[in-house]
């Protein structure tokens, strides 16, 4: 219980982080249209993926002890099923679906974080769905049934980008399961990519569980070791690793049972059915959802530091520019009062003029000079200067390693056009201010939320409640210090 009190009370609070200090910058600069934390604060999530057939829809009637989803040997669902818990019937009510509705309704509904799927068009929209079911796995999760992959050729039919649903999809979960087949080991490569490449690089293979299904398919023990070594060659070309990954042999009992007769499946006997073993990896989707809430306040805290960092530097090379120009311009002011001053001295009707007005029109030049150039000159040059810097983007922003170049690449975008927008004319000293909170938001608080994230793992569950909320109220309450400025480094 104190563990269930203190997850919950570290989630609220990592909400409220995003809500109170990322969301309104997010909003303000363009970096996203909608609140921060739309995508994050429903609850935990699993995605299920894999390729049709692979089982996926036995697997989570399985864990629900309910035949919710309809399987079968062809492609046979061509739907996304969010399947979630409802708790309105008593609780000795026997498992049953109570209620089902559809995309429009889910995607519309700002209860849901799938808002931002709603550019997936109408297709998409006729493919989605909610159920919910009073099964007791659901307490603290909802499951996400995916239609099966198919080869890429039959994918275009579908109407939707399959692979950006399943990218967006990955981001809003917090775990993913991808099943095989033995059959099939080899066509789930183009979602592994989409997900290598919406994930975070760093939390990816946390929130991925590798599952061979149906073993009990396999023609014998040597058969699935072959199954299971090409899988795992074509795992480690895929993720760009020499280790495996850990891969959950799985079969559904009562197929393996109904085959009994048929077929010898003595092999199966050396080998323990992980299926026990996955439910309970999946019951630990709310642990994942905090490790995930900790990375999205990390990356997104990140990438706008990283924006008003951009802004900063911009303001600093305009100053520069700006002293740069006025120097010049004095410089060539009293060239021009000097140039005038000689000529005084040599064009005729001038030669007999005293000193003073010499002076006089030595100094009215410099000052006519200068009136020129902050009026009409400064103006021009200014411009041309701010056009330029936008096409040089990238100058405005040392890119030392590959963290910076990712942060980058996501806010690249949005300050040029932020520039273009205002023309460059923004306060400095807000963006300055901004940026001091975020920075230390996702230096300071991020640690914070990390160290008691760790400790939930390593302490007993009455130490977690009172240390661990403690550090983390500590930390949202603020930083002990403000960070440096980092476009100083610029
Ligand atoms: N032998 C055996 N058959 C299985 C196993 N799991 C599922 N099946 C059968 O395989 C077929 C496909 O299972 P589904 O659960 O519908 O597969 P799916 O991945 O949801 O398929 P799509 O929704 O079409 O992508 C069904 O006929 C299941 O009864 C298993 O572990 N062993
Ligand atoms: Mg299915």
């Amino acid at each position: 219980m104190y563990r269930d009190n203190y997850i919950k009370a570290l989630r609220s609070e990592m909400l409220e982080m995003v809500a109170e200090q990322l969301t309104p910058v997010a909003l303000r600069y363009g970096y996203s249209d909608v609140p921060l934390e739309t995508t994050i604060k429903w609850r935990p999530q699993v995605l299920v993926l894999g390729s049709y057939s692979s089982g996926k829809s036995t697997l989570i009637n399985d864990f629900l002890g309910l035949k919710v989803q309809a399987t079968g040997q062809a492609p046979t669902d061509d739907s996304f099923t969010v399947i979630t818990y409802d708790d309105s019937l008593p609780a000795d009510a026997p498992p049953q679906v109570t209620e089902t509705r559809d995309g429009k309704y889910l995607l519309n509904d700002s209860e849901y974080p799938f808002e931002s799927l709603k550019k997936h068009g109408q297709r998409f929209a006729a493919h989605f769905r909610l159920k919910k079911v009073n099964a007791p796995f659901l307490k603290n999760l909802a499951i996400i049934d995916t239609p099966g992959m198919l080869d890429s050729i039959t994918e275009r039919d579908r109407g939707y980008d399959y692979q950006e649903v399943i990218g967006d999809l990955a981001q809003i979960v917090d775990l993913v399961l991808v099943l095989f087949d033995p059959h099939k080991a080899g066509t789930v490569r183009e979602a592994h990519t989409s997900l290598r490449e919406t994930l975070p690089s760093r939390t990816f293979e946390d929130r991925v569980l590798f599952v061979l299904n149906r073993i009990d398919e396999c023609a014998s023990m040597i058969d699935l070791l072959r199954v299971y070594g090409t899988l795992c060659w074509n795992l480690s070309q895929i993720t760009g690793r020499k280790d495996i990954p850990m891969i959950h042999l799985t079969y559904a009992q009562q197929e393996a049972e109904a085959q009994k007769e048929s077929r010898d499946l003595s092999y199966l006997r050396y080998l323990e059915n992980q299926r026990e073993e996955l439910k309970k990896a999946v019951q630990q989707a709310p642990t994942y959802r905090l490790d995930n809430l900790a990375s999205f306040v990390e990356t997104h805290g990140q990438r706008l530091a990283h924006l008003l960092e951009a802004l900063i530097a911009y303001r600093k090379k305009t100053r520069r520019f700006s002293a740069k120009g006025f120097l010049t311009a004095l410089v060539y002011g009293i060239l021009a009062g000097g140039g005038a001053i000689g000529l005084t001295f040599v064009v005729p009707p001038l030669m007999g003029t005293d000193i003073y007005l010499k002076a006089a029109i030595g100094g009215g030049t410099a000052l006519l000079f200068l009136g020129l150039w902050a009026t009409f000159l400064r103006h021009l040059f200014y411009k041309r200067f701010h056009r330029k810097t936008i096409k040089q983007i990238d100058s405005l922003t040392p890119l030392f390693n590959q963290t910076r170049r990712d942060s980058w690449e996501a806010v690249r975008d949005i300050v040029t056009k932020h520039l273009q927008n205002t023309g460059g004319r923004f306060s400095l000293r807000e963006v300055r201010r901004e940026h001091a909170n975020i920075a230390a938001l996702y230096q300071e608080g991020s640690k914070e939320i990390r160290e008691a994230l760790r400790e939930l793992a390593n302490l007993s569950e009455d130490e977690e409640a009172a240390l661990g909320l403690n550090r983390v109220q500590a930390a949202i309450a603020g930083p002990a210090q403000t960070p440096p400025d980092p476009a100083t480094n610029a």
